[in-house]
């Protein structure tokens, strides 16, 4: 997409989809920089939920009513959404979870029981959130397997020559993070995925941090299983997805049985649904799902102001709406890395080249806690901690660090003011 064309999107018209956004913090107004935990939502997400409950609340696949056959349809429809946002194959191989933890923690019981033995070998990067390690640790222990980390650069890049001498028949699976939440390191997951499957592993890509700022292609990566955290890209909390290719999803045993799930049941035997609903046992988070069907909505109707208007295809629009959001984050990003790296004492953590929106950094002469703490008093949301990555503190030396991670609606103002705080606990802390 060309220059001009980006351009005709500005970020104000943006910002005002978030209510949130206007809110004032300790009489400033918010800067909101703590989008890896999770975003804000758009008035349409929100005005989603409250529709649902006030027009459509009934439970689905089960009524032949109307309001259940209402409340159905858009689920059903919030599916095929997300089949276009991540360019699979078929709907159903979206399955609809709890959260990514609990998308990644499916994986590993239903795929991972049947088909990792002792002996075997589990490949996750060194800079993987806990969620894809501690699973696959869990899984070790229970069938005598043995997790591997996959080494670093100082930069915050996998080592991907040692990672390929890594690979051997003894791997089963690999665990890799798209876009890292503590670096913004952006894998070559194409690429790891095609060295994985040459010695007939399965790969795991956790997309949680990706799927906000980039547009997703399962099958060009060829991505045996996908999971995102909804939340984290405008949608209600307590939805994630995971995707998983026909075949291997249809080989894996139920992960939880229940309502929803079954074809038949008898004490003689029980028989199970086919894709996706075999995965997802009891009432799914309705709500959640139509929300996440209208996030996908949001983000197409930014790429509608960007592309075609009217004519153009849901996957067009999204096509349009990431590539304003990676031209309009990468600036934030490049502006907001040099002018930290400008304050004395500021060490960057994550300097990939091939990175998305993550501002990481430590102060020689405070903890990020305190870096938290004084910014909140500027009105600026940022986290400080771990970030459920402590393989990578340990990796990058440090106990924690401070990370302003992005979005969307972000401005340059708003880095400028991140910017002058950190001056600013400077100047308190020496
Ligand atoms: N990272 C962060 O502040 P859940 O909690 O299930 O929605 O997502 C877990 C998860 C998995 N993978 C990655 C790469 C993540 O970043 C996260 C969540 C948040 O960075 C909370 S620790």
């Amino acid at each position: 997409m060309n220059t001009a064309t980006l351009t005709k999107l500005d970020v104000t018209q943006v910002r005002a989809d978030f209510p949130i956004l206007e809110t004032v913090v300790n009489g400033r107004p918010l800067v909101y920089l703590d989008n890896g935990a999770t975003s804000q939502k758009p008035l349409s997400v929100i005005r989603s939920q409250d529709d649902y409950y006030r027009s459509s609340n009934a439970n689905v696949h089960r009524g032949v009513h109307h309001l259940s056959q209402i409340a159905t349809r858009q689920f059903d429809l919030a599916r095929e959404k997300v089949r276009v946002l991540l360019n699979a194959r078929h709907a159903h191989e979206v399955i609809f979870t709890a959260g990514c933890t609990a998308s990644i923690n499916l994986v590993v019981q239903a795929w991972g029981r049947l088909n990792v033995k002792a002996g075997d070998e589990i490949l996750v990067s060194t800079m993987e959130h806990h969620s894809n390690i501690v699973s696959w640790q869990l899984l070790a222990e229970q069938v005598g397997a043995t997790v591997r980390p996959i080494p670093i650069t100082d930069e915050g890049e996998i080592e991907l020559d040692t990672y390929r001498s890594m690979l051997s028949e003894r791997t089963k699976v690999v665990g890799i993070v798209h876009v890292s939440n503590s670096l913004g390191t952006v894998n070559p997951v194409k690429q790891m995925i095609e060295w994985a499957h040459a010695v007939g592993a399965v790969v795991l890509v956790d997309g949680a941090q990706a799927a906000p700022h980039m547009r997703i292609d399962v099958q060009a990566v060829d991505a045996d299983f996908y999971t995102l955290s909804c939340h984290k890209m405008f949608a209600p909390t307590g939805i994630g997805v995971l995707y998983g290719k026909e075949s291997l999803l249809d080989e894996m045993p139920p992960y939880q049985g229940g309502g929803d799930m079954i074809n038949t049941v008898s004490f003689n035997g029980t028989t199970y649904a086919k894709l996706p609903f075999k995965f997802e046992a009891g009432t799914p988070n309705i709500a959640g799902v139509i929300g996440l069907g209208a996030a996908v909505d949001y983000l197409a109707s930014i790429g509608q102001q960007l592309s075609k208007g009217d004519t153009a295809t849901m996957a067009e629009n999204l096509d349009a709406a990431f590539a304003w959001i990676e031209h309009h984050e990468a600036g934030l990003t490049k502006y907001g890395m040099k002018a930290l790296a400008d304050i004395p004492g500021v060490r960057l953590t994550g300097t990939s080249p091939h990175k998305a929106g993550i501002l990481a950094f430590t102060l020689d002469v405070v903890h990020p806690h305190d870096i938290g703490t004084v910014l909140d008093s500027q009105g600026i949301a940022i986290r400080a901690g771990h970030h459920c990555c402590m393989p990578l503190m340990t990796r990058l030396g440090v106990p924690a660090t401070a990370r302003a991670s992005l979005a969307l609606y972000n401005t340059r103002e708003e880095i400028d003011r991140l910017v002058s705080a950190v001056e600013i606990v400077r100047e308190m802390f020496t």
